[in-house]
């Protein structure tokens, strides 16, 4: 696929392509999958209150991360292949600062470290006991591994086979064992990170994203999410950008840092997402079998949302409304 080509013209795509490549003046928050609402909801309401992109980006997805029902972000999330729940998280803002934490157990709000990591720190990213340690040092509780019952019966599940073949569009799973086909086991829904954008009434630009990670996923491996260019990057001048999907395809394309240097030299956010998306397929030759969904949001308000395959959606929240968009997609 050519990295210029545009998304394939079925009526679908083209629907969605007039719908993503939006634009929004004043206070803007973008953010991923359907639990993006709710994270939204919250971030505009600290927009409306007065406050700062980078304060909303983090208490938008803290929402997320509060969810127990969720079991791809938060201490409710999916285990490795071991039975521990391991963290990633990382948060930008439009000066270039940025912080983030990996592979970190037992802390409720990861958004809330890596903040920390970025302002009390004179580094960007800690990882593992290192971070619990520092997590400590400013007063933050650290939980006993405990699974969530809903992540233990499906961690049980996935043992009996022990594969590990990432699903894509776990989000189109139910989101609670309880709910779910029995046709889908529990092994199979595996992945999902609210990753956000915000701009708010001053043009001050964040970014936040965190994830429980790839379900099963090999103890001590880390994603894309708190790898800053690969799972999110802003740049004040230019604009911002944020990955979901299987971590592994947006590292290696460096995505997010693509999309926003794209965007840098002339393209729209819409443009800067397909080039991207079209690069990580260029760099995956099983492409189609995963999902990696992106998201962009320019300096001036341009919006770009774009995946590898049907079925990634994100929130948008404005003045107007908060509501859910299917974005296009490459195959
Ligand atoms: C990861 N990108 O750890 C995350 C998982 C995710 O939608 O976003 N899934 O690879």
């Amino acid at each position: 696929m050519n990295e210029n080509s545009k998304s394939k013209s079925t009526p679908e795509s083209a629907a969605n392509d007039a719908s993503s490549a939006e634009s929004a003046t004043g206070p803007v928050v973008l953010s991923t999958w359907n639990f993006g609402l709710a994270a939204n909801a919250r971030a505009l309401s600290l927009l409306d209150s007065g406050g700062s992109a980078l304060d909303a980006a983090e208490s938008g997805v803290m929402v997320t991360e509060a969810d127990v029902n969720e079991h791809t972000v938060g201490l409710a999330g999916y285990p490795d292949r071991d039975g521990f729940v391991t963290l990633d998280a990382a948060i930008m803002d439009e000066r270039g600062r940025a912080g983030s934490v990996a592979f970190v157990r037992g802390v409720a709000h990861p958004i809330s470290l890596a903040r920390m990591v970025m302002e009390r720190t004179p580094h960007v990213l800690l990882v593992g006991e290192g971070a619990e340690q520092f997590a400590r040092s400013q007063g933050v509780e650290i939980l006993p591994d405990a699974l969530h019952p809903e992540a233990r019966a499906a961690w049980q599940e996935w043992l009996k086979e022990k594969k590990y073949k990432p699903q894509a569009n776990r989000e189109n799973a139910p989101r609670r064992p309880a709910d779910a086909n029995p046709s889908i086991k529990g092994g199979e829904r595996d992945h999902d990170t609210i990753a956000m954008l915000v701009r708010d009434e001053q043009g001050r630009l964040a970014a936040a994203c965190t994830t429980s990670g790839m379900s099963w996923k090999m103890h001590g491996r880390v994603g894309d999410s708190p790898i800053i260019g690969a799972g999110l990057y802003v740049d004040g001048e230019v604009g911002g950008a944020v990955c979901t999907g299987v971590g592994e395809i947006p590292m290696r394309s460096v995505a997010a840092f693509l999309i926003v240097e794209r965007m840098r030299f002339g393209a729209s956010a819409q443009e800067a997402c397909q080039e991207a998306v079209a690069r990580m397929i260029r760099n995956t030759p099983d492409a189609g079998n995963f999902q990696v969904g992106v998201l962009a949001l320019s300096r001036s308000g341009g919006v770009g949302a774009y995946s590898i395959q049907s079925g990634f959606t994100y929130a948008m929240g404005t003045a107007e409304g908060n509501e859910m968009r299917s974005a296009a997609h490459a195959f």
